[in-house]
């Protein structure tokens, strides 16, 4: 005769997108080591394991408390073995020997600091460790050729990785807003990444600026990049002509990261959905429209594969509906 004892597990649906995560983490010593992996696994060009860490990460990030026992985590979606080992080791012993011996190894932190060098991607930096450049010192006596980009990051590289706080952003956004009402009197701008969901610090500041009739936000980028750079704002620019998105350095107190997308009103509301993030919940809605709607997201706009039609959306509410999602706010998407 056996008994069996009734566990009380948690249920989570398996898209980031049908789930509500807020900033408030109860599985931070979890998620944290998690992390550490995912990112490690990232700079090491691995981004299949990499997107496998997030996602274990993301599921722990929705639990209403604290993870106390592996039983608990039966049925949930995400959590391959490599993870469970790894939470396992955490619940057993406090924290992850992998984690730990990742963060100190010579390698994982090399790569930290050269990518923290913007302009600076996994593969340059893996370049460099090859050829025994694992710091910043290194780099400035190898006498490796930098771009522009490259250089801009390491003489700013305090400033750029310090994080941007949120009285940083209010700040950078009464500046940027008087860029763009000057430049095209009605033209409006929004906060997105990750202010919008109301972090509280962040590595920048991301902007989308549009202007109610359709059209007159051509042209708009490059005369704000020059509004910013006659009144002294501007370090560094790096203007993608395609995505109409640039990147620029702040001089205010400090170097900040600042991001612009420019989209016309038809598109607004796909970019703002799109730029708001986070990395996996934009991730997941694409995933989700593809293998669950067959239907193909980006950050200008929805197709319906099957009808061969694009669904417009002039809000968030519209495409979450098209998409057959129930509508997550921003700060629900903290995941
Ligand atoms: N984004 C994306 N995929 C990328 C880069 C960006 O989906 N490869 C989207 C989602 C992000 C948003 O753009 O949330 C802004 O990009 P950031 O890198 O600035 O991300 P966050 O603002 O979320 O993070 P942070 O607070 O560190 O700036
Ligand atoms: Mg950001």
């Amino acid at each position: 005769q056996t008994s069996e004892a009734e566990v009380v597990v948690f249920s989570v649906p398996s898209y980031a997108c049908q789930r509500r995560t807020t900033l408030e983490n109860h599985n931070a010593v979890l998620t944290d080591a998690l992390a550490l992996l995912a990112e490690n696994a990232e700079l090491s060009e691995e981004e299949g394991r990499g997107v496998a860490f997030r996602r274990a990460a993301a599921v722990l990030k929705a639990l209403p408390r604290p993870v106390t026992s592996m039983t608990e985590l039966r049925g949930l979606p995400c959590l391959g073995d490599h993870s469970l080992r790894v939470i396992k080791d955490i619940l057993e012993n406090g924290a992850s020997s992998e984690a730990e011996s990742t963060k100190q190894s010579e390698r994982y932190k090399a790569l930290k600091v050269l990518t923290g060098i913007f302009g600076v991607g996994a593969k340059t930096a893996d370049r460099w460790i090859r050829e025994g450049i694992l710091g910043l010192q290194q780099l400035q006596e190898s006498g490796q050729t930098l771009n522009r980009a490259q250089q801009a990051g390491l003489e700013h590289y305090d400033d750029l990785n310090q994080p941007v706080t949120k009285a940083d952003a209010d700040v950078i956004s009464e500046i940027v807003e008087r860029a763009v009402v000057s430049v095209l009197p009605g033209a409006q701008m929004t906060l997105i990444g990750g202010f919008r969901r109301g972090k509280l610090s962040g590595h920048d500041v991301d902007f989308l600026i549009t202007h109610p009739e359709e059209g007159r936000e051509v042209g708009l980028m490059p005369k704000v990049v020059s509004w910013l750079e006659s009144q002294g704002f501007l370090l560094y620019q790096k203007t993608t002509r395609n995505s109409e998105r640039s990147r620029s350095g702040h001089k205010l107190w400090r170097a900040v990261r600042v991001d612009l997308v420019v989209s016309p009103i038809s598109q607004f509301a796909f970019a703002l959905l799109g730029w708001t993030g986070s990395k996996l919940f934009e991730r997941e809605l694409r995933r989700w429209a593809g293998h669950e709607r067959n239907m193909s997201l980006s950050s200008h706009a929805l197709y319906d594969n099957k009808q061969r039609i694009y669904l417009r959306a002039t809000s968030e509410e519209e495409i979450f509906a098209h998409l057959g999602l129930e509508f997550i706010p921003p700060s629900e998407r903290n995941t």
